[in-house]
């Protein structure tokens, strides 16, 4: 039964519709499903269709745009279900995060920040397109443990480089942890800008980080 509201959910966001996604992303909620499986294997499969079919020519920026729009509409319904769901816990560390200099992709990074919230990081979020040095400058002023940057665009990700060369620049590291993700990311290209590690989705976002300050 859950396989065809899954396949809804990927439908609306194909035709680039927000209240129908919305609608779902309701129904899903009153049927008690984890709004994680319906953004994992609800929604996001058709973002992942929309972006390959942009990337071969079959589609086109207006539809981009319309599936980015409904995949925003469906993750302010179900962000507050998962941040209650993670709610009571003590505090585990101080997460400054943003979409770096030149990317305005956000709901991965959206996504990464609620999960961190609702696994008991205190989380800062910049927002997207954030200068290099706003990571450094805005670490040191909220004495944060970690620092995660998220990169979209094989053209943007050579920015999380210039966020950890900031953050030397300013005498934070290695204290500073850094984390890095986006879909062109890797666990090479982490270790080679000298990043402390790199994470798939959310959930291992969120396992790192706890790595990271030890819990
Ligand atoms: Co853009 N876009 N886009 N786009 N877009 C991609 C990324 C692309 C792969 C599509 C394609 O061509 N196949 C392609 C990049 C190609 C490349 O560089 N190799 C692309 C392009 C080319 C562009 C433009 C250049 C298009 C143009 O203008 N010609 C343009 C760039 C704008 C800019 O940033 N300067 C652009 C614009 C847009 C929209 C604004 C229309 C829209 C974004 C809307 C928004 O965010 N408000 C958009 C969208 C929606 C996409 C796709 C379809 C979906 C991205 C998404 O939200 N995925 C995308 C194709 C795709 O990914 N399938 C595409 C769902 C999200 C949950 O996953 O963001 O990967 P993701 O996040 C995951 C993990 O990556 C990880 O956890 C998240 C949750 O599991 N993660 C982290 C992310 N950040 C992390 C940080 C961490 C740890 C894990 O630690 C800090």
């Amino acid at each position: 039964m859950n396989e065809d509201l899954f396949q809804e959910m990927r439908q609306s966001i194909i035709d680039g519709e927000p209240e129908r996604a919305s609608d779902l992303a309701r129904r899903a909620l009153a049927l008690r499903l984890n709004p994680l499986d319906a953004i994992r294997l609800g929604f996001v499969p058709g973002l992942d269709h929309v972006g390959a079919r942009f990337g071969s020519g079959e589609m086109f920026l207006p539809d981009l745009v319309l599936a980015g729009e409904a995949m925003k509409a469906v993750a302010a319904l179900l962000e507050p279900e998962i941040q209650r769901l993670g709610a009571h816990r003590e505090s585990l560390g101080r997460v400054l995060l943003g979409t770096v200099q030149g990317d305005i992709h956000e709901i991965g990074k959206t996504l990464v920040s609620t999960m961190l919230s609702a696994a008991g990081f205190e989380v800062f979020d910049l927002g997207v397109d954030v200068p290099f040095d706003d990571f450094a400058v805005k670490a040191r002023e909220l004495a944060v443990d970690i620092v995660g940057v998220s990169a979209l665009l094989t053209t943007t990700m050579t920015g999380q480089r210039h966020v950890v060369e900031a953050l030397d620049r300013h005498g934070l590291r290695p204290r500073v942890k850094v984390i890095v993700g986006g879909a062109p990311v890797t666990r090479s290209w982490a270790q080679e800008i000298g990043a402390d590690g790199y994470g798939e989705d959310a959930v291992a976002a969120v396992s790192l980080a706890r790595a990271l300050v030890g819990r």
